[in-house]
Order: C-alpha cells, then structure tokens, then sequence
C-alpha cells in the first residue's frame, strides 16, 4: 500500500482530561507517524469553515460550539494507508459501536464528544492538511 497523510484532530473532550499523550501512543503504536503536530484554539469562523459540508445537519451548530469549547490539538499522520488505518485506530463514530482497542471506544464520551477527527478520503485530507498547516511545517 502506499504512504498517505491525514489530518487528525484530538478533540476538547479528550484535551481536557489530558489524553494527548495517551491518544498518541495509540496512533504511534498502529505503526502511524505524527509528522506535524499543534495546540491551537479555534475560532468559530475556522470551526464552521472545517465542517461546512455538515451545514445541513442537525448536529452543525452543536459540533462547532463543541470545537471551539477548548483547545484542539491539529496533526498529520503519516503511514501505509494512513487515511483508512487511522479511521480504523479511531473505531466508529458512535463510541457504543467502535470495537475494542480504539480511541473512541477506550476514550469518546458520545457521539459528538467523540476524541478524535481523521479523514474520510484522499480528497478531505488534502482539503484539511492545508487548511491546517503549511508545507513546512510537516516534517516527515
Ligand atoms: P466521523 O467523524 O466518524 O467521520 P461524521 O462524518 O458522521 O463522523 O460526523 C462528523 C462529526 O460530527 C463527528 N466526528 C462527530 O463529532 C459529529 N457528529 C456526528 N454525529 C453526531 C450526532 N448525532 N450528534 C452530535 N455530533 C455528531
């Protein structure tokens, strides 16, 4: 398989109990790289630009206040099929669903309060790595 990157995003809920470094280990023991990596707060400007292609749903108003409640911490993973292996590390969206060993199912809180954000395809990560960071600052 070929080397791809995602974007990743470790959420409020898990920056707020300090499960970085816990969200981490699990990501880096899966055989991903975290080759870029930042603690920012969003504004709601950046939070409604990043989901914008959930407007419609019931749950848009609610996720972005959830993502600019607290710190986010941003990253590129780096690895052989990273877009669906991290899908897989991170388990389903719905934490009651997401098997055993994922992030979501050892750490997400419900359904919106679920930890971690990857990308769902080729074109997202492209799309949300350059939103997110500059060429340089991905050092793989
Ligand atoms: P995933 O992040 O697993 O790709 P999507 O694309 O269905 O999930 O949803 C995007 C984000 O919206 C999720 N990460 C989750 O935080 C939030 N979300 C999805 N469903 C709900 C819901 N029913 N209530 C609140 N937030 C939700």
């Amino acid at each position: 398989m070929a080397t791809e990157r995602t974007f990743s995003i470790i959420k409020p809920d898990a920056t707020e109990r300090n499960l970085t470094g816990a969200i981490n280990a699990v990501i880096e023991q899966a055989g991903l790289r975290i080759v870029a990596q930042k603690r920012v707060r969003w504004t709601r400007a950046q939070a409604e630009k990043f989901y914008e292609e959930h407007k419609a749903r019931p749950f848009y108003g609610e996720l972005c206040d959830f993502m600019t409640s607290g710190p986010i911490v941003l990253q590129v993973l780096e690895g052989d099929g990273a877009i669906a292996k991290y899908r897989e590390v991170m388990g389903a969206t719905d934490p009651k669903e997401a098997a055993d060993g994922t992030i979501r199912k050892l750490f997400a809180r419900s359904k919106g309060e679920n930890s971690t954000h990857g990308s769902d395809s080729p074109a997202a990560a492209d799309r949300e790595i350059s939103m997110n960071f500059r060429l340089d600052e991905i050092v793989g």
